[in-house]
């Protein structure tokens, strides 16, 4: 008995093509089989719904950072913490004319090690932890304590 989601798709397949649906048809028939959890697209011997990376032959399953991506497949091979506090990486501050306000930028940065067993080196990563904009230089100070909370989550990762 044929699975009834790899059924569908051949159900699926044999319409497109049957209603002239062309090369159309091969990839509504690869995606549909990709969306079956008993299907093993790759032919590694997982199955769709327990295989880290439904695309790529990985019969081993490695996955080195725990995440829910096989190594075959994952972006970024590590589990990244902090390993130190924010530390002042640059301010700027600009002046505007003709209006004469200023804008006032605090960024961190922060050294973070990867904590899982794929080895990837230390990297720095940076945010804004500030923007303000001010009437005075002398008021910036004032205006930034304001203006952190509405920014603390802008973050931005350089490598
Ligand atoms: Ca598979
Ligand atoms: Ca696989
Ligand atoms: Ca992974």
């Amino acid at each position: 008995m044929l699975d009834p989601c790899i059924r569908g798709c051949l159900q699926d397949y044999l319409d497109c093509a049957k209603n002239g649906g062309g090369s159309g048809c091969e990839q509504q028939h690869y995606y549909c089989l990709l969306g079956c959890p008993n299907y093993d697209t790759d032919g590694d011997g997982v199955v769709n719904g327990s295989d880290n990376c439904d695309t790529v032959p990985n019969a081993n399953q490695a996955n080195c950072d725990g995440d829910s991506w096989g190594d075959v497949c994952d972006s970024l091979y590590a589990n990244y913490q902090n390993i130190t506090g924010e530390q002042t990486c640059w301010t700027d501050k600009d002046t505007h004319f003709p209006y004469a306000y200023f804008t006032f930028e605090h960024h961190v940065e922060w050294l973070e090690r990867d904590v899982s067993s794929c080895g990837a080196p230390d990297r720095w990563t940076q945010r804004v932890r500030l923007r303000a904009r001010c009437r005075t230089a002398r008021t910036c100070r004032y205006c930034s304590h304001r203006i952190y909370w509405q920014n603390r989550f802008a973050q931005l990762t350089v490598l």
